[in-house]
This record gives structure tokens, sequence and C-alpha cells, in this order.
């Protein structure tokens, strides 16, 4: 079924919403880090990697879902969460490490929790994908219409912990979708090299799961993958997997001097810069004027200010809570 404004509107605001808090991120980032990129220095200190660029997939995937499905993510989750429903205000804290923070300033950008929307990310990698298919076997258990989503990428997809997830959840039939991110690059080794299969989806059939490879960088076409495989899973009929082949923007991580990129690879696929790609779609069916364009970066452009003054403003834990609320 064809999408019509709103519902493209939507998709594309949840993008430029997260594309505004990204950038605002990795602009922040570099606060008192330069010249020497002292990691520690600046209002985030620690590692940093930012999501730019692969929008489309989190959006079309997340517009199907409700706060109550399950969703775990990766070392790259701010997209997810966003996209997911998040209030950037406790999510920039915790990005600040401060008290206001998801996790009270305790887990930082990797580690970003909120049982509210029942989302986890964490940066061991290919960590999230048993966890969704646990998360998956919980629901079937409880005859619920709930559906779990593990994004990953596909570096991920390589570690033993994929295989045992994708067998478990087809031989037990459970509502979890798979959501590989390909972006080329798991740090800096292309996927040519760590991949023999051209596609992840292609490795759905080894276990019975239907597979689609998609182009991550057209919102559309994960949003119409994405509703066949969460319709799929919320109808009780299992599990599937999704490869939207997308691009990250900036370094692996924030830091990265990016050596391994060939001469004019980033600049290539910014052509086919996802919001851009919506936002001409929209502009040629009439749906977007200009003036809608400004009038939503800057409603975007004042939501992540005031989460980052939300953030700046807020206090950092009390030394004596570090122990509380974590295993010690
Ligand atoms: C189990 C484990 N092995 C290695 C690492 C180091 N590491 C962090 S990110 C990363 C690459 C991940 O690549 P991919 O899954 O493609 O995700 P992307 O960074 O491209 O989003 C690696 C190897 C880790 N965090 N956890
Ligand atoms: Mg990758």
């Amino acid at each position: 079924m064809a999408l019509n404004r709103d519902e493209l509107l939507d998709l594309y605001r949840m993008m430029v919403k997260i594309r505004t808090f990204e950038e605002r991120v990795g602009e922040m980032y570099y606060e008192d880090k330069l010249p020497a990129f002292d990691i520690a220095a600046g209002p985030i200190p620690g590692e940093m990697h930012l999501y730019s660029g692969q929008e489309a997939v989190a959006a079309g995937v997340c517009a199907h879902l409700r706060p109550d499905d399950p969703v775990t993510s990766t070392h790259r989750p701010h997209g997810h969460l966003i996209a997911k429903g998040e209030d950037l205000k406790p999510l920039m804290a915790e990005i600040f490490g401060k008290k206001t923070g998801l996790c009270e300033g305790k887990g930082g950008h990797m580690h970003l929790f909120d049982p509210n929307l029942h989302f986890g990310c964490g940066g061991i990698v290919g960590g999230g994908i048993p966890h969704a298919v646990g998360a998956a076997l919980a629901i079937k258990k409880r005859g619920e219409d709930r559906v779990a989503v593990s994004f990953f990428g596909e570096g991920a997809a390589n570690i033993g912990a994929f295989h045992e997830s994708l067998n478990l959840a087809a031989v037990l039939h459970l509502p979890v979708v798979f959501v590989v991110e390909d972006n080329l690059y798991a740090i800096s080794v292309p996927k040519s090299v760590s991949t023999a299969v051209r596609s992840n989806a292609e490795r759905g059939a080894a276990y019975g799961i239907p597979g689609v490879q998609v182009d991550g960088q057209d919102v559309i076409a994960v949003y119409e993958a994405a509703q066949e495989a969460v319709g799929r899973a919320r109808r009780g009929e299992g599990p599937s997997i999704i490869e939207a082949v997308c691009y990250r923007y900036r370094g692996h991580f924030e830091g990265d001097a990016e050596g391994y990129l060939k001469p004019g690879e980033k600049e290539s696929w910014k052509e086919k810069d996802p919001i851009h790609i919506l936002g001409a779609q929209l502009q040629g069916q009439g749906w977007l004027s200009e003036d809608e364009v400004a009038e939503i970066q800057g409603e975007m452009t004042a939501l992540v200010g005031e989460a980052e003054r939300f953030a700046r403003e807020s206090p950092y834990p009390a030394p004596e809570e570090a122990l509380e609320g974590v295993f010690a």
C-alpha cells in the first residue's frame, strides 16, 4: 500500500531529527578534546560512534513498532532509540554522563536502556542478537502480539551468536526481525573480505527464514520490507532477516582517520543521501515546500538545542551513588 503524505512526512521528520541530533553530538564531542585529541576531555568523554547517513534504516523499521516492542541495538545506538520514540533530553543527558540521563549517567553513549520503550544496547558486537531472541521467546510463551527487533552491523553477522540466534528463532518460530545494517565496513574491514555471501539476507535460507536485501538509502524500501517482516512476526508467522545497504558519513568512531576509504567514496554516497532522496520525492509530488524543509530543520534544531541545554545544566551523579544500580 502506498504511503500517504503524512506517513512520508513522519519518516522525513524522523530522519532529520536523528541527523540533527547526531551532527550536534559530533560537534560537542570535540569541545576541549583538540588539538591532541584527548579522548577523556570535554563534556562528552570516551568513545563516540555516530549514525549519520544510516537514518533511513532506523526510521523505516521503527515506524512499524509500538513502544512495547523490544529493540536491541549496538555501539551505534542513538538513531534506533530516537526512532523508537525516545525523548531527546534524557538521551542527551546520558551521553553527557549526567544524573538526569536514561541510566543516571552511568551508561554513557553506548549503554542506553529504557524499560518504558523496551530498548537496550551495548558495546559487545552482536551481543543484542540473542537478547532479542530471548525477548521473542518470552513474547511467544506469554501469547502476546509484540515483536522483537535486533539491529546490528554486517560485521556482527559473522559472530557465532548470529547463527545460533537465527537457528533458534527459526526452529521455535519466534516473533523477531533481524535487521542487518550493511554500512560496508566493520571498523576498517570491508564486508568483501569478511563475508563470503553477497548479502546476509541470503543466510536466512540456511535457517528457513525469509530474507531480503534492500537499499538502505531509500526509506520507503526499508519501510516496505519492515512492514512485511514485522507484520509476519506479529501474526505469529515467525522470524525474518532484512539487510539494508547503507553508509555511515562519519568515521567508525569520532577520531577515525578513515585511511581505508577510497578517494571520492564518501562524496558519492552523499549524492544518495536518504534525507535528500525522500525530500526530493516529496517535493516532486508537491507535498513539501522549501519553506517546510526549513521549518522542519528549525524545529529539530530547536529540539536538539533544548536537549543540549538540559544535559549541560544537569548535575553529575554524586560519587557516593557510584555503586548504586550497578553490579558490584
Ligand atoms: C565482541 C566484540 N568484538 C570486537 C569489538 C570491537 N569492535 C567494536 S565495533 C566493531 C565493528 C562492528 O562492525 P559492524 O557490526 O559492521 O557495525 P558498524 O560499526 O559498522 O555499525 C568491532 C570489531 C567489540 N566491541 N565486541
Ligand atoms: Mg558495519
